[in-house]
């Protein structure tokens, strides 16, 4: 189980590089990299758990975030009253199309390699399509919008190098297009 201790900071090469495509058959290690992400944040998001272990509560992990640089991420995107919105093992995820509307969170982004505050609004697409691999090797191509797209975009982001605050405008951070949606 990771704690947050195991957690790549900024700063760790790891997470400026671009992951490494996974390989199938998945290796024994492999799978315990997925398990082992997606268990942390199904933990993290637990009250109890999450205090009993000092743990920021986590919607998406990146494999470079705990040290390894392969193209795997977890996403546990919960919705209101105990509903998830989104739950996947994303391996060799890619962006095949996108909206061209754009969207951003009301409250801009944080990142859990990253312990400082950067505000601003973070650009995305409002909508976007997925393509990536199961834990069983099955191709699986995903349309999704609003806040699973903004997280899914924050996660191949961390896969290829690319930080949350890469995107803010240091001079503005809070100046946005009109046509773009604020994610509340
Ligand atoms: C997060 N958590 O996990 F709506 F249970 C952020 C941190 C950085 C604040 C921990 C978050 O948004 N929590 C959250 C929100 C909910 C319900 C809930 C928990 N990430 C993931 C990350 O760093 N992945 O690499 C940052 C998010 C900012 C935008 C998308 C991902
Ligand atoms: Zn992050």
């Amino acid at each position: 189980m990771y704690l947050m201790k195991d957690i790549t900071r900024d700063g760790a090469p790891v997470l400026r590089q671009t992951a490494a495509k996974v390989e199938f058959p998945l290796s024994a290690a492999d799978k315990q990299l997925a398990h082992d992400m997606m268990e942390y944040l199904v933990i993290s998001q637990d009250e109890e758990e999450n205090k009993q272990y000092h743990l920021r509560p986590g919607v998406g992990l990146a494999a470079p975030q705990v040290g390894v640089g392969e193209a795997m991420a977890a996403v546990l995107v919960p919705g209101a009253d105990n509903e998830i919105l989104f739950k996947a093992v994303l391996i060799n995820p890619v962006i095949i199309s996108h909206s061209v509307q754009d969207a951003a969170l009301s409250e801009g982004e944080g990142c859990l390699s990253v312990d400082k505050d950067v505000p601003g609004y973070v650009v995305r697409h409002d909508r976007i399509t997925i393509r990536y691999q199961t834990l069983e090797g099955e191709t699986k191509k995903i349309r999704l919008k609003n806040y699973p797209a903004i997280v899914c975009q924050h996660e191949i982001d961390h896969l290829n190098g690319i930080l949350f605050y890469d995107h803010i405008n240091e001079k503005e951070p809070f100046q946005i297009d009109a046509n773009a949606v604020l994610i509340d």
